[in-house]
């Protein structure tokens, strides 16, 4: 089922529930702050998804509430991940945001898409 932008915060949703550490991932990056993992179904040979650990649904919901420590902190995240050597020929980051876009999980997250050419298609 796809996301609605105003829907409440569900705390028993699967990326939740990674950050408690109740489901596993394939971890890359963890702060106080943000949490980064290996998407389980990859549509690139690099394929990472990268949230807040705070309680917001959708992007719409991060850009209104959250703060500008958690606002940085996610940015430099993303930041860092990102210049691993394996994307130094580019990447590219995706944000599906509520039922349009087909955001499945409600919980923001951040795609980071790269190696291999990725054409102009979104996926
Ligand atoms: O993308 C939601 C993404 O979340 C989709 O690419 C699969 C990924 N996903 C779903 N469950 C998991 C787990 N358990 N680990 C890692 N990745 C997962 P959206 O932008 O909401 O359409």
């Amino acid at each position: 089922m796809t996301v609605d932008i105003h829907q409440p915060y569900d705390d028993n949703n699967i990326f939740a529930r990674i950050i408690r550490g109740e489901i596993p991932c394939k971890k890359v990056f963890e702060n106080d702050q943000v949490l980064a993992f290996h998407d389980i179904n990859p549509q690139a040979p690099v394929h990472i998804l990268v949230i807040p650990k705070g309680r917001y649904v959708s992007w719409d919901d991060f850009s209104e509430k959250a703060s500008d420590t958690e606002i940085a902190a996610l940015t430099q995240a993303v930041g860092q991940i990102s210049r691993d050597p394996a994307l130094n020929n580019g990447y590219r980051l995706i944000v599906n945001c509520g039922h349009d876009a087909d955001q499945l999980v409600p919980h923001l997250h951040i795609h980071i898409l790269s190696g291999k050419e990725l054409g102009a298609k979104l996926i």
